[in-house]
């Protein structure tokens, strides 16, 4: 079918929304009428060469929820006007890191940023000139349609406003994971959360939830310390510096127990600042990412080593996408976890460059485009 897209062609160049060709479902896969589509900052990064992907163009979006309107031969557990959230990680069950529980670690996240399709191979969407596009983790919710394998679907139940849902494919499940799973919150822990987006937002929620005694929300946006608070911190700080002086005030020099770090990118300079956040025996979860390539980084051997620190990257929160999907919605409808107030703006898909320096200049926690018949126009 023809529809339209967001793409980037270049390092650093805006979203242009133009023609795209999507194929019909292969083997395995669905098609899904989008209805949502949040804008993370992993988007951002690929725009900006810190991720780079196989080739340009790129169809952006991996934060996605719609209604699937086309089955294709060999799926299973899904029919037509199934309401779904995309994962941005395919898990196929199969391979040894999902045998072993770790879906967000299956072996097709190999190909993410690849652009070949799951089921053969091949490219599912086309410019109208005939080239392939690769597909932001597979999926591309930075369109009114998508065509994606039935391993980066999960099914949920209708009830659940599209434009909430479309976050626990990504944002929400990181957040939240990195703090519960990655970093393993319990009840009493003193927590710090550094960079107060929608990731971190999550993260927050998720100490809260676990039993945090003291959250420190860190955030250089007034707007976003303030918010901070209403999702259940109890300090907030505008830098890692005052924070350091703050939190060691309050926790009687001990520092936190569990740190996690969800700033927009991330740098090598600042790891040995975040571990300074840290406490004896601590761990520091890193979520947030940055250039893909570079390995520079500041750390003190010994503090890690005598104070017995853990330094512990975390993707997808360390979740199963078939299982903590539908956990974090089921909070959500409960009222346990509130994330009406982390969809701060809505767009249309011809509004994306206008999202994104939103995000950019912190003016959301998190943007999503809604789509409506004039994006399927
Ligand atoms: C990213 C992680 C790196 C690959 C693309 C998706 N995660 C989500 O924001
Ligand atoms: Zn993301």
């Amino acid at each position: 079918m023809k529809t339209k897209g967001a793409l980037v062609w270049d390092v650093n160049q805006p979203w242009v929304v133009e023609e795209i060709e999507i194929g019909d479902p292969r083997r395995g896969e669905v098609k899904v009428e989008m209805r949502a589509a949040g804008l993370c900052h992993s988007d951002h990064h690929l725009m900006t060469g810190d991720i780079p992907a196989a080739d340009f163009p790129i169809l952006g979006g991996h934060e996605g929820a719609g209604v699937i309107t086309e089955v294709g031969p060999d799926v299973e557990n899904l029919a037509v006007g199934d309401h779904v959230v995309m994962s941005f990680i395919p898990a196929c069950g199969r391979c040894p890191a999902c045998q072993a529980g770790m879906r967000n670690l299956c072996d097709l996240g190999m190909g993410l940023l690849a652009g070949a399709s799951v089921s053969d191979g091949s490219f599912r969407i086309h410019t109208p000139a005939g080239r392939d596009v690769v597909a932001m983790s597979l999926v591309g919710t930075f369109a009114p349609y998508a065509v994606v394998h039935q391993y980066s679907v999960v099914k949920i139940d209708e009830d659940i406003p599209f434009e909430v849902a479309c976050l626990v494919g990504c944002g929400v499940t990181t957040g939240y994971g990195s703090a519960v799973r990655t970093a393993g919150v319990t009840p009493g822990d003193d927590v710090a959360i550094v960079g107060i987006g929608g990731v971190g937002t999550a993260a927050l929620q998720g100490a809260r939830i676990a039993g945090a005694r003291r959250i420190f929300a860190i955030d250089p946006v007034p707007w976003k310390r303030e918010r901070a608070t209403g999702f259940g911190a109890t300090h907030t700080f505008a830098d890692v510096e005052s924070a350091v002086a703050g939190i060691a005030e309050a926790t009687r020099g001990a520092m936190c127990g569990k740190v996690v770090v969800t700033v927009g990118r991330a740098d090598g300079a600042d790891v040995e600042s975040w571990l300074g956040l840290t406490a004896k025996g601590g761990t520091c979860v890193l979520t947030a990412m940055g250039d893909v390539l570079a390995s520079d980084t500041t750390l003190n051997l010994a503090g890690l080593t005598l104070l017995q620190k853990s330094l512990r990257g975390s993707i997808f929160g360390g979740g199963n996408p078939q299982f903590d999907i539908p956990e974090l919605l089921t909070a959500y409808r409960l009222g346990q976890l509130n994330l009406d107030d982390m969809v701060t703006r809505t767009y249309s898909l011809e509004q994306i460059n206008d999202g994104y320096r939103d995000m950019l200049e912190g003016r959301n926690i998190r943007g999503v485009i809604r789509y409506t018949e004039a994006d399927r126009r």
